[in-house]
């Protein structure tokens, strides 16, 4: 194939609704920001864009749950995400937003071209409705039992806990998380893209024109989501948080944020033109540019069926390819923000980079580890033994150690310079390792260029324990040895000394080069060691043997990498478990569980004749023992100041009958008596159970006997 114009390269925009994890990194921007990196070196014309997505239920749900607004949500978040890219070395050459004005007018005018051209369809249908609120219901804000695995907490679009897709209508028993009321239905008016219609564009460009070049794991999502038929797919939505629908008839409506989201593609592009006094049209216009879009599995429907047939519609070039990785599980088990299972990029960047000096080297770290298990054809696993594995048996043992011999020897043995290579007595071993370069950059371009990022790194690692078995078997220490009568090595001896070090000073150069797109700080290091600007790391540089110059004088070795503690490991795996603790304990305390909570306990309205009925009186425990044979039950006795009563109370889980001694309770006096496990209990004791299942007493400081209404 010929090399294209020009190259625009996006990730996924991530939803500016919390912290992301480095599974999102290692998934989405990571591998971009590798290709980037590379195809900058090869001097190719490269536009990398990404931005916040700040649209969709994503936004406002986490809205609710801080109690604040969808705006300071974005506001705030789009800033962490964007600082957390920058340290991680994520090199966008803009980080946009979709709250962004010039957005907003991108969105609504593609919306707009579709309209006029007819390639919308409108329906009116009947959706849930809150009356409550007033409100449609997106699908996020409805939830109700799985119709799949029975779970209770499904959402209106998915749910969790089985996985399965759904839509509102296939939920039993559906519930607004706004009011916790049964929802409605109430007719309205959408806009449709009609899938179905664009089904044979789509076998022929994605099942022949890029059967051979695209992912497996892409192919076989596409497929099988076109052999079960494509539907007409709702691109508006009954909202207020998002892209107005830009039509007179369309008032109160937005965009449906996985219409607008992608179009952030366009807009990001379009201000990063204006930055840049460039013109953004031939990106999205000219055949000659290749589009990649870099996303996760999750997101493969959207960037391969819905946003080519709206790139089609409207006239622009189609993405080459949609490199898509699967995920990356932590510990035995799915990385998970919400469930606390996870490591934020920010978490990392705090403990690992900000705390130390030189904390860069820790990026270049992760960003190895992440590389070399990248989840690029199956899911794969993150460990943090696993990362110290790597780190201090690949990158410190193999390339810093291979970086930091060549330059204490050099210091010792050649004075600091770059000795000269002695033409006469170069040997085999010296011309293999020129070759062994050039097939390494070989085999690097073609990983990289077929996104093989894992076989790219181990290629440069692979290079780099070449170098240190040359110079294992050429042993200049002991070459050293050879002394004349002075005390100094033989000429000889010098020569020999020289030519090894020639051969590892330009190696080491060419390892800069060639890691550069994975380990920009590396690289950079490096560069200020040998004294050479950064222009260097051109790849066309890479394979060259004359990258220094004989008899410029280097810098001392600095240190690239340093190796991970098992004090560290133990640390880092112990706060997983305990944030994950908290975050299941508090799980119960966040507006999303509690609305689901107040769904399942609503009772019906009852009139205050009802309430009246009900004789509640104080009371104090007075003794309390267990219940024979029976877990959950204490028998009590209960001082009514008036009368004393026995009551059973299925609180045995939670207290001790010798903790109770004492407490003020609150007791129905009027139930009729039942008989448990043989004993008969007069009334009811009043208790609060917490969302965990944690019961607490209803007291009041009232005298015994008092009246409670
Ligand atoms: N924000 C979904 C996600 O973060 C979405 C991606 C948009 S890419 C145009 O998974
Ligand atoms: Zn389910």
């Amino acid at each position: 194939m010929n090399t294209p114009k020009r190259y625009l390269i996006t990730s996924a925009l991530p939803y500016a609704n919390g912290p992301k994890h480095i599974g999102h990194l290692a998934g989405a921007y990571l591998p971009a920001d590798i290709y980037t990196r590379y195809l900058r070196a090869q001097k190719r014309e490269v536009v990398f864009v990404c931005g916040s997505d700040e649209h969709g239920a994503a936004i406002t749900i986490q809205a609710i749950k801080e109690k604040t607004t969808p705006k300071e949500i974005v506001d705030k978040y789009h800033a962490l995400l964007e600082s957390n890219m920058k340290d991680l070395g994520i090199s966008f050459d803009i980080y946009h937003r979709t709250s962004s004005p010039i957005h907003h007018e991108t969105a609504q005018e593609f919306f707009t071209k579709l309209n006029n051209n007819g390639d919308l369809e409108i329906k009116e249908s009947e959706q849930y409705f809150d009356e409550a609120n007033n409100t449609f219901l997106a699908d996020r804000y409805i939830i109700g039992t799985c119709p799949i695995c029975s779970s209770d907490n499904a959402y209106g679009d998915q749910c969790e806990k089985c996985g399965a897709s759904l839509s509102p209508e296939q939920l039993i028993n559906p519930k607004s998380t706004l009011s916790g009321n049964t929802p409605s239905k109430k007719k309205t008016t959408h806009w449709y893209l009609p899938l179905n219609k664009h089904e044979d564009f789509l076998r022929e460009w994605i099942l022949e024109s890029h059967q051979a070049d695209w992912k497996t794991n892409v192919l076989g999502q596409c497929k099988s989501w076109i052999e079960a038929g494509l539907q007409p797919r709702a691109v508006t939505r009954d909202l207020d948080w998002g892209v107005k629908v830009p039509l007179k008839e369309a008032e109160g409506k937005v965009l449906y944020v996985w219409f607008d989201a992608p179009i952030g593609y366009i807009s990001a592009t379009k201000q990063w033109a204006i930055n840049n006094n460039k013109d953004w049209k031939p990106y999205w216009e000219d055949k000659d540019t290749k589009l990649v879009h870099f996303i996760g599995k999750d997101n493969i429907v959207f960037h391969c069926i819905i946003f080519p047939i709206m790139l089609k519609l409207y006239g622009n070039i189609l993405p080459d390819n949609v490199p898509s990785n699967e995920f990356m599980n932590l510990e035995g088990d799915k990385m998970s923000t919400s469930r606390g299972w996870s490591i934020e990029m920010e978490e990392y960047i705090s403990d690992f980079v900000k705390k130390e000096n030189g904390g860069d080297m820790m990026v270049d770290a992760l960003r190895y580890y992440l590389t070399a298990i990248a989840p690029e054809t199956k899911d794969s696993e993150f460990t943090w033994k696993g990362f110290q594995d790597a780190l201090n048996s690949e990158l410190v043992s193999i390339y810093g150690n291979f970086v930091n011999r060549t330059f204490v020897l050099m210091h010792k043995l050649c004075n600091g310079k770059v000795p000269p290579l002695h033409e006469e007595i170069i040997d085999e071993s010296d011309k293999k390792l020129i070759v062994d370069i050039q097939h390494s950059k070989a085999a690097i371009e073609k990983s990289i260029e077929s996104y093989k990022y894992r076989d790219a790194l181990f290629e440069v690692i692979d290079l780099a324990r070449k170098g240190n078995k040359y110079m294992q078997d050429k042993e200049p220490w002991i070459i050293a040895k050879q002394l004349d009568e002075s005390g100094i090595p033989t000429k000889e001896a010098q020569q020999k000394i020289d030519n090894c070090l020639h051969c590892c000073l330009q190696l080491t150069a060419n390892l800069a080069i060639l890691i550069n797109p994975f380990l920009p700080f590396t690289s950079k290091k490096l560069c200020f060691m040998m004294k050479v600007v950064d222009k260097m790391l051109d790849w066309e540089n890479a394979g060259k043997f004359d990258l220094l110059s004989v008899g410029y004088s280097l810098r001392a070795p600095e240190l690239l990498f340093r190796k991970m503690e098992d004090e560290e490991v133990t640390i880092q795996i112990q706060k997983l478990k305990e944030k994950s603790k908290k975050n299941m304990e508090s799980a119960a305390g966040n507006p999303s569980d509690k609305i689901d909570n107040s769904i399942k306990e609503k009772k019906p309205i009852i009139q205050f004749e009802d309430f009246s009925k009900i004789d509640l009186k104080t009371g104090t425990i007075i003794a309390a023992e267990k219940v024979e044979k029976a877990d959950k039950l204490l028998k009590l006795e209960v001082d009514l100041g008036s009368e004393k009563r026995t009551i059973v109370s299925g609180i045995a889980l939670n207290y001790e009958p010798e903790n109770i001694i004492g407490k003020k309770v609150v007791v129905v006096t009027n139930l009729s008596p039942r008989k448990m496990k043989g004993i008969e209990s007069n009334g009811m004791i009043l208790m609060a159970e917490e969302n965990d299942g944690k019961l607490i007493f209803v007291s009041s400081d009232a005298a015994n006997g008092s009246n409670v209404s």
